[in-house]
């Protein structure tokens, strides 16, 4: 343990994607860096969600750090989408080859931290009895981190054992010949389903709302496309960089509406094909804009999910509908719609039953008591916010970062907020983040961190604070961007409403990953307006 009140540069809270990459970056400045993990190892995201099943839904090959160039030409991914076991041995590696390990406390979970005005300085307090002293604190907790649990009451009442997808066991528990529930038919519970199938003897599926899903195509990682992309990579990084969602690609420039059946099929057929998530959604120009043009989409994908399933009162059941497309995050699947042509799988539409409790034998609806010999809960997270407001944070004056969120996260470009000087959050509500390839944005707000910590450096600068007005006027903006869309229009996490009594705040920033990269530059370029610097 360490000891009372170590003095240290910069606290990362987070040793994911984001808290791996920040403190290679500020240990590189020639700062103290100390990393709090909750987990047993690095990884994060990938640590934690290691269900049956689990992989990334962005390709391999733009979902890995663009900091390394040496490490982007050593690592060889086997598969278009990766696995979990595989991108997770990646993040392994990282912080081996970089040596980071020596500065991360591991199975340690941040509980306070606590600016003093006086010193400037943020205590970190954590539930392994550790209290340190930092310049910076850095919440590097990730966006879908903290797990949501179904709100019915009983789970603690199971005579069973049930499995959170978000907090799987290292030792797999397998399903074999037993009967199986699951709740919650998000990316998790598709990319589980199927696999959780080839074991239980009997799967129940409790399903609240059908997702928009469609093929990932997953196989082996095309050897050309490696090869054509490790020749290029610097070119690749620049064009996702500034790309809509983190990830390269033609943009539209028709409207839905404005092409022929037959033309908008072929399009629809062609990122169908590409087993692409964002394909579809950038396949014309206003399919996040446009009622009419979202409702072309849907219908595509909804008539697939009939040519999937064989009995078509199932496939009524399994259609997306009441939500327009990419509203909520679509999902890749391998073999999900077909996992319900087998016999022994079920489907229970909580729109005509509505669960009561977990019992003691198994899972109760206003219909009947379903019994099993395990659970799987699949039920997504507190997104975004869950992770930080997990952690006591107080600002100036000891104002609570839970009370001044009392009413939704208010940032400044979702990477600082007024009243807390020295405190970033990477990917925090009020940025791209889950709007796009979270590696994009990570090592997009790491770098920024890092130049503006350098940058203080540099002009004798210790505190930085984002302004009042300008947090008002970003958050402002965020809300305005999303409100011209149709993507409020989904009870999603994006917009808290998968939270009993959480806020109702859009909270991803949708205007772009290029366009809100340009704007943080713009901040930095302009002496990083909208912060005091003292
Ligand atoms: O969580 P979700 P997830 N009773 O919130 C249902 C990323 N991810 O873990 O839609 C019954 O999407 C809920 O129903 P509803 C990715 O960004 C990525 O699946 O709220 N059901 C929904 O069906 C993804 O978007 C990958 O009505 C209840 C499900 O549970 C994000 O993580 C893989 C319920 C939760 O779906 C979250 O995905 C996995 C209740 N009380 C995750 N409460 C990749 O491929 C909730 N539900 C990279």
């Amino acid at each position: 343990m360490a000891s009372a009140a170590e003095e240290l540069d910069a606290v990362v809270v987070g040793a994911g994607f984001a808290g791996l990459y920040m403190l290679h970056r500020l240990r590189g400045q020639g700062l103290s860096v100390k990393v709090f993990e909750a987990g047993a190892d690095v990884g994060g995201t990938w640590y934690w969600n290691r269900y049956p099943g689990a992989r990334c839904d962005v390709d391999s090959l733009n979902y890995s750090y663009s900091f390394d160039p040496d490490l982007e030409q050593d690592w060889e991914w086997t598969e278009k989408y990766a696995s979990q076991p595989e991108i997770h041995a990646y993040l392994r590696h990282v912080a081996d080859r970089h040596d980071l390990r020596r500065d991360i406390v591991l199975r340690t979970r941040v509980t306070a931290a606590v600016f003093d005005e006086d010193t400037a300085r943020w205590t970190v307090r954590t539930d392994g009895g550790h209290e340190v002293s930092a310049r910076f604190c850095i919440m590097a907790t990730g966006c879908l981190s903290t797990p949501k649990f179904p709100e019915v009451p009983g789970l603690e009442r199971f005579s069973g054992p049930w499995y959170h997808t978000a907090r799987w066991p290292e030792d797999d528990p397998g399903f074999r010949g037993q009967r199986l529930g699951v709740i919650g038919t998000g990316s998790s519970g598709v990319q589980a389903i199927p696999f959780l199938a080839g074991q239980a003897s009997e799967l129940t599926v409790f399903q609240r709302t059908p997702n928009f899903v469609f093929p990932a195509f997953n196989g082996p990682i095309d050897r050309s496309v490696v090869a054509e992309t490790k020749a290029h990579y610097r070119e690749a990084r620049t064009a996702a960089r500034h790309s809509l969602f983190g990830v390269a690609m033609d943009m539209p420039t028709q409207s839905a509406l404005e092409v022929s059946d037959d033309e908008r099929r072929a399009v629809y057929q062609e990122c169908w094909d590409r087993g692409h998530v964002f394909a579809l959604v950038q396949s014309f120009t206003d399919l996040i804009f446009d009622a009419g043009s979202n409702e072309t989409a849907a219908e595509f994908l909804r008539e697939k999910v009939r040519d999937r399933v064989d009995d078509p009162e199932l496939a009524r059941k399994l259609e997306p509908r009441g939500y327009p497309f990419a509203t909520k995050r679509p999902c890749l699947d391998t073999g999900y719609y077909e996992t319900y042509n087998r016999e022994h799988v079920h489907l229970v539409d909580l729109r005509e039953e509505d669960l009561v409790e977990i019992t003691a034998k198994g899972v109760l609806t206003t219909e009947r008591e379903y019994e099993f010999d395990s659970l799987v809960i699949a039920t997504g997270f507190d997104a975004m916010t869950g992770a930080l407001l997990a952690v006591d944070i107080r600002g100036r004056d000891g104002v609570a970062l839970r009370d001044k969120w009392r009413d939704g996260p208010e940032t400044y470009l979702g990477v600082a907020v007024a009243g807390f000087p020295n405190l970033f959050t990477i990917t925090g509500p009020g940025s791209p983040s889950v709007f796009g390839n979270m590696i994009v944005s990570i090592e997009q707000h790491v770098e920024w961190i890092g130049d503006l910590v350098d940058h203080m450096a540099r002009h004798d600068r210790s505190v930085v604070e984002a302004v009042d007005t300008a947090e008002k006027e970003w958050t402002e903006h965020v809300r305005a961007v999303s409100d011209a869309t149709l993507l409020p229009r989904a009870d999603s996490f994006y917009l808290g409403a998968n939270v009993p009594g959480k806020p109702r705040v859009f909270m991803p920033y949708v205007g772009g990953v290029g366009p809100y990269r340009a704007k943080c530059d713009e901040v930095a370029g302009n002496g990083y307006e909208g912060f005091v610097l003292r």
